[in-house]
């Protein structure tokens, strides 16, 4: 055998490098999906998992549509794959319309990525492009937020607030500053949607505009409601006071609404269960229902016909991806719509709301548990961390849970979960009640 000969084994775990896991702990004792259908998920040893995380907050309509499997398979019969530059084809447009009639105001445009992390880079090319256009270039800055999460490519680890995932790369993006987080657990702990206290804390962009001159920052970009770091509720009114500091300094502001997106709140978007109007959105992951990789950036006639002047023949920005707008991916995109709205799924955070508010808070009189946080379809579970062992007391939870056939997600001591918007009032009873359980037992 040469040395350049690779033995293929189907068992053989070593060649995929897993994202975000703990690849050698994860291959001694695998976690193996293998099919999945409406709530639940199917494991390689033949167990149901309830899906208490619709994925990674993506399958909005639950696992193994029909419309949408149905639709990304005639899609490969029709057309696979059509250049994006330069060229089209009818889908990526009637997509395109049919998802700037769904977002509110005038955020009329869309430009195709296929991440949340591809739409966050877009979102901010766009924002320092578009000063550039109106001759106001000297805007450079682009501002975050504290424990924010903004995908892994440079810019959105720039403007993210995650230490973890920014202090192994070295540089980051010149000219990035940080607002506060809106986490006060001494105000606001175990609260039931937004909190009351912290409008103020949008003031703090007051404090950055000041120390940099507003006139060199070029856009803001906030998730809603944050959503990887453990589900941070925004107070009530801080996100208008933020809109009205932006629009005081003419300073863009930007929603992330990857995961706030496609129904997680109760409404198409955050910017309908605001009624804040940001000026560039991003989105992914329920744009799809996770099936094929897509996301899409939307943004304002302002901004758009901004860069729509000057020569015709002329690109006006120079940005896309390889598959931006591809054929499989549209087709499934509007499947999702369509399947969102015929089975009335935008709504179901907001009909559901108090019985998933309702059960989220049941686990308050459980040891050990410190915090508790909800918003629409979204809730959150922060544990007293075992000093000296971070992420260990929830992990435990994690893994004993997917041991009693449910499926939630960790980040630090937080559970956080987001199911499917298909969920109903038993399947949130399995899997309280489950989790119940599994807080009793972990130490
Ligand atoms: N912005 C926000 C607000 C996100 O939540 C991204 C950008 C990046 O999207 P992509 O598609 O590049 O992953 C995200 C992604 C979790 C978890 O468990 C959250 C995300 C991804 C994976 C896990 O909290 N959010
Ligand atoms: N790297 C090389 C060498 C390429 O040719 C391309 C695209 O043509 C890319 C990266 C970017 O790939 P994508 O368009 O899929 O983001």
């Amino acid at each position: 055998m040469t040395a350049t000969t690779k033995i293929s084994r189907p068992n053989d775990l070593s060649a995929f490098w897993m994202p975000f896991t703990a690849n050698r702990q994860f291959k001694q004792t695998p976690r193996m999906l293998v099919s999945a259908d409406g709530m639940y998920y199917k494991t390689d040893d033949n167990r149901d998992i309830l899906d208490g995380t619709a994925g990674l907050w993506c399958c909005n309509a639950g696992h193994k549509r029909p419309k949408i499997v149905e639709a990304v398979k005639a899609q490969m019969d029709e057309l696979d794959y059509a250049p994006a530059f330069q060229m089209g084809h009818p889908k990526a447009f009637e997509l395109a319309s049919r998802l700037a009639q769904l977002m509110p105001g005038d955020l009329n445009h869309v430009f195709y990525t296929n991440s949340g992390s591809e739409s966050v880079e877009t979102a901010l090319k766009i924002a320092l492009a578009y000063h550039r256009a109106r001759g106001d270039g000297q805007r450079t800055r682009l501002i975050g937020r504290e424990r924010g999460y903004h995908g892994v490519n440079f810019g959105g680890i720039s403007v993210g607030g995650i230490s973890g995932n920014r202090k192994t790369f070295g540089q980051m993006l010149g000219g990035v500053d940080h607002i506060r987080h809106t986490y006060l657990p001494e105000e606001n702990g175990v609260t039931r949607g937004m909190p009351e206290h912290g409008a103020f804390l949008a003031d703090d962009l007051e404090r950055i505009c000041a120390l940099h001159d507003p006139s060199t920052i070029a856009a803001v970009i906030v998730e809603p409601v944050a959503g990887s770091t453990g589900v941070l509720i925004p107070p009530k009114g801080y996100l208008e006071r933020l809109r009205e500091i932006c629009t005081k300094h003419g300073i863009l502001l930007i929603f992330d609404e990857v995961i706030t997106g496609f129904g997680r709140l109760g409404a198409p978007f955050a910017v309908d269960y605001f009624g804040v109007q940001p000026d560039l959105v991003t989105t992914a992951k329920g744009l799809t229902n996770g099936t094929i990789p897509m996301g899409a950036v939307f943004a304002t006639d302002a901004i758009h016909d901004t860069f729509m002047t000057g020569p015709e023949n002329m690109i006006e920005l120079f940005h896309g991806y390889t598959y931006s707008g591809n054929p499989v991916a549209c087709a499934a995109g509007l499947a999702t719509l369509e399947t969102y709205e015929e089975e009335g799924l935008y709504e179901k955070g907001k009909e559901l709301g108090q019985y998933w508010e309702d059960a989220v808070h049941s686990l308050i009189d459980l040891p050990r548990v410190k915090d508790i946080r909800n918003l629409g379809l979204i809730g959150a579970i922060e544990l007293e961390g075992i000093d000296g062992f971070p992420t260990k007391r929830a992990f435990s939870a994690f893994l004993k849970a997917f041991e009693k056939g449910i499926l939630i997600r960790t980040t630090g001591d937080i559970i956080a979960l987001s199911p499917p918007l298909i969920i109903e009032k038993s399947h949130i009873d399995q899997l309280f009640g489950t989790l119940r359980e599994v807080l009793k037992e972990i130490d």
